[in-house]
């Protein structure tokens, strides 16, 4: 794997006066970095932390499948960490066996972090405006809960925070002291769809992959943008060599908006846009989980704990949800489902409870608090109606709490995954390979995750609130039997599609890409 991405005789760059050397690197770039910083209160020290999340987590699989020098560039998440960005522009970052990071040391895989030091209010244009909400709800085609403004703000917080940061990003990377010459560098998710193009005219012995986390939606779904925000984010992304997306109607939604909204030249067999002279190819990489670490932390003491908690509280059956309170992971309309399947067979009152653990996010951005609220709402609404004096149809928590959630994992009867739109959706991996209790699984067909497994869970439109309560009401009816069969089946595929299947597939195109270059 390693050699694929070193530089190889005649591997190297197409401009003759510049050639790799012996330092080229794979760099990563991604919004979210693998740590972060605080003062110890007791001696003022600064102590590092590990970051969680799904993408944090992945990304770390890249520095372990590597083995070579890794790079990872990223912005400040507080002022402590801009902090040490001013103080220090590297800091080493290792991971032990068990993908707990720590700096400092250099005894197992590791890589060297470097935070932009960005300005405040740019950063918070190019976060709160742009990235969230407004590209990720054009993404996710959220329009129903907050139709988009494209007002003043939104036009000069793309000037000032989107394309600013973006540009800050290209010329931290254009220096070949952050870049070596020749390196790869995999660009992650839609905070960044510029810096490809921005990188790509001063960097041309770069190899550029992007890779997309979330929805690509069809062209007329981008057409909420103004014109020159849009075409600015299909041209950014065409810097690259290679455009990563989850599924392959992702691809094909990026190749038709490059078609239709740029007028480029699409090859639909090879999945390649003639661009600027060049060839650019879109491939889809489903993104997964790495199933020996989850399963070796499903066995860790502290999860054993909350799975007594749980057990000792539980009713008689579990309908789970584990997810970020975000609009895209279509809660409330869960809640409603919820609502309508007691209705319709009152005979499940009082014997099972929906467990909904929620993590809050983007508590920044006004749509996201008003979405918490009616969560709320909605919650409080379906308890008082059924409620009684020994049972609450409703546990809702709000928790940041991992083992928590790998516990519930292990004995749902139901889980519910009605995304209005996901890129993927780890939640439903995860579920899958750790359940014991032959647990059954509803998903939206929206979810990325529906194209590997959506046909051995029960699948559900995610507007559709009656056909969700139906689809609860079937999971749970299902004969055991048949759900353990079925678990059996999507946890195999889950296995044998696991993370660092999706890690290979993708340095093994970087390398086959790079083939042409060798003249
Ligand atoms: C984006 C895309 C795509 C769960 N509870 C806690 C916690 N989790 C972890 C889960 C899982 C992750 O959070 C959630 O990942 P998802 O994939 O379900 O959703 P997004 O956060 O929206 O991720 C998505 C993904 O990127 C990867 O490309 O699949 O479609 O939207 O791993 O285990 N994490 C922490 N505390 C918890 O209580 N820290």
């Amino acid at each position: 794997m390693t050699d694929l991405l070193a530089a190889r005789p005649g591997s190297g760059p197409r401009d003759a006066s510049v050639r790799p050397d012996d330092s080229t690197s794979l760099v990563l770039v991604a919004h979210r970095g693998p740590v972060r910083f605080s003062k110890s209160k007791d001696d003022g020290r600064w102590i590092s932390h590990r970051n969680a999340g799904g993408l944090v987590t992945a990304l770390e699989g890249i520095v372990q499948e590597v083995e070579q020098s890794v790079r990872w560039i990223c912005a400040p998440a507080s002022d402590e960490d801009r902090v040490v960005a001013r103080a220090q522009p590297w800091t080493r970052f290792s991971l032990d066996a068990t993908g707990s990071g720590t700096t400092g040391s250099s005894t197992s895989a590791s890589c060297r972090v470097r935070m932009l030091d960005i300005e405040r209010a740019a950063h918070d244009d190019f976060y709160n405006v742009i990235a969230n909400p407004l590209l990720w709800f054009v993404q996710h085609e959220l329009y129903e809960q907050a139709p988009p403004q494209i007002g003043e703000r939104e036009r000069r917080a793309w000037h000032d925070g989107y394309v600013e940061v973006n540009h800050c990003f290209a010329a931290a990377l254009r220096d070949p002291a952050t870049v070596p010459v020749g390196s790869t560098v995999m660009v992650h998710d839609y905070h960044f769809y510029l810096v490809p193009g921005m990188l790509r005219p001063t960097r041309p012995d770069l190899f550029i992959q992007h890779f997309t986390h979330i929805p690509w939606p069809r062209p007329e779904a981008w057409r909420v943008l103004p014109a020159p925000m849009r075409n600015a984010i299909f041209r950014g992304l065409l810097g690259s060599d290679i455009v990563g997306f989850h599924t392959a109607g992702h691809v094909d939604n990026f190749l038709h908006g490059c078609e239709d909204l740029l007028g480029l030249p699409v090859d639909y067999d090879e999945g390649a846009i003639e661009f600027d002279g060049r060839r650019v190819v879109a491939r889809h990489y489903p993104i997964s989980i790495n199933t020996d670490a989850l399963e070796n932390f499903a066995a860790a003491p502290e999860v054993a704990e909350r799975a007594r908690e749980l057990q000792a509280n539980r009713s008689q059956r579990i309908v789970l949800r584990v997810d970020r309170a975000d609009p895209s992971k279509n809660i409330v309309r869960g809640f409603e489902a919820f609502a309508h399947m007691l209705r319709r067979h009152p005979e499940l009152r009082g014997s099972v409870t929906f467990l909904a653990l929620l993590q809050s996010t983007r508590r920044d951005v006004p749509e996201y608090v008003d979405y918490m609220r009616a969560i709320h709402d909605i919650v409080d609404a379906v308890n008082a109606e059924f409620s009684t004096a020994a049972w609450r149809p409703i546990d809702l928590r709000l928790v940041d709490d991992l083992a928590l959630a790998v516990a519930a994992y292990k004995t749902f009867d139901v889980l519910l995954v009605n995304s209005v739109a996901d890129g993927m959706n780890l939640v439903v991996k995860e579920a899958l390979v750790v359940n014991e209790t032959g647990g059954a699984v509803v998903l939206s067909k929206r979810a990325g995750a529906s194209d590997e497994l959506g046909s051995v869970v029960v699948t559900v439109d995610p507007y559709d609130v009656p056909e969700q309560a139906e689809a609860m009401y079937e999971a749970l009816s299902m004969p055991e039997a048949t759900r353990r069969d079925r678990l059996a089946i999507a946890a195999d595929i889950v296995r044998s599609n696991n993370m660092q299947k999706w890690l290979r597939h993708q340095l093994s195109d970087i390398g086959i890409a790079r083939e042409p270059l060798a003249t």
